[in-house]
């Protein structure tokens, strides 16, 4: 029978079979052939034994948050507690750019901030909608379900961001634990504890355990400045140009113009630079 993996926790797999739900273990062979299945996963069972036998190949996966499969990653991103991480947000985009996912960013915590500091953050997301990216707030339900109609999503983001809780506003049925960030520590304290796919019409979302940080070194460095979608708009005239070090590099000049964020470019130095290449 064929089915996806819609929750792992600890050795035990939950695969949906047309909505019927069978508690699988993985057969060793998947150990030996270093196949780790995922939440997200498309899979052959033996619905009498309650074992995976195969995995299909995968169309894309990410590392953290640990699934495949998915078509847009939702970019769950606190304004204040946590505080906004341009950093952390800039990377977070790069992985799943360069993974072939959608990425939309959705900001949460609006409500904590003065006018001013929200006339900051709406400069920001208009940056990122002119570079391709779509925005969207915790409080616009409606309008964040329409880009997420008919399609497989995974929430990602900060520890606290507030991830659960906007799934629990999506459905309310769904009564997701969540927490308030610690006050002592100033930061979450991992509240979702494993990766699970939850049916919201037409739509399957994960939510996830959040993360403080994130390792973009694997990554060529060649990708993470393709995954810069705004570098591809002007251009550079020197040929392979990783906009570092040409006096006249056409990015550089946009940076200085103000026509590329500075924090974005910033990001970027801070991604490649220290890497083999430029040593
Ligand atoms: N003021 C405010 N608080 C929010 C908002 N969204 C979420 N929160 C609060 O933020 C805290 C953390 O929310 P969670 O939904 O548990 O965060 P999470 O991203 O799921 O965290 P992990 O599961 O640990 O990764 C909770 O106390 C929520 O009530 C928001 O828009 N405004
Ligand atoms: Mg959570
Ligand atoms: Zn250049």
């Amino acid at each position: 029978m064929n089915g996806k993996i819609i929750k792992i926790v600890s050795n035990l797999y939950t695969v949906s079979c047309d909505g019927v739900l069978y508690d699988c273990q993985a057969r060793g062979k998947f150990r030996n052939e270093k196949i780790t299945p995922l939440v997200g996963d498309e899979c052959e069972i033996d619905a009498q034994n309650n074992y995976i036998l195969k995995i299909r190949p995968r169309q894309n996966s990410l590392d953290r948050p640990l699934i495949a499969n998915v078509d847009v990653a939702l970019i769950v991103t606190s304004v204040k507690k946590p505080n906004l991480s341009l950093n952390l947000l800039d990377k977070m985009l790069s992985i799943i750019i360069i993974n072939k996912i959608k990425p939309v960013i959705c900001f949460t915590k609006m409500d904590l901030l003065n006018s001013s500091e929200k006339k900051e953050i709406k400069k920001i997301a208009k940056y990122y909608q002119k570079i391709g990216i779509d925005v969207v707030y915790n409080n616009k339900i409606s309008k964040l379900m329409k880009i997420l109609r008919n399609k497989i999503v995974v929430f990602t983001g900060q520890t606290g961001a507030g991830k659960s809780s906007l799934l629990n506003k999506i459905d309310k049925n769904l009564n997701l634990k969540t927490s308030e960030i610690s006050e002592a520590l100033g930061r979450g304290k991992h509240t979702t504890r494993h990766v699970e796919l939850f049916k919201v019409k037409n739509t399957l979302i994960a939510d996830t355990p959040g993360f403080s940080a994130l390792d973009i070194n694997k990554y060529p460095n060649e990708e993470i400045r393709d995954s810069f979608l705004e570098f591809s708009k002007y251009h550079c005239q020197f040929k392979d140009c990783f906009h570092l070090k040409e006096k006249k590099c056409e990015i550089k000049k946009m940076v200085e113009a103000h026509k590329i964020l500075e924090s974005r470019y910033k990001n970027y130095q801070s991604f490649i630079v220290g890497k083999e290449i430029f040593k």
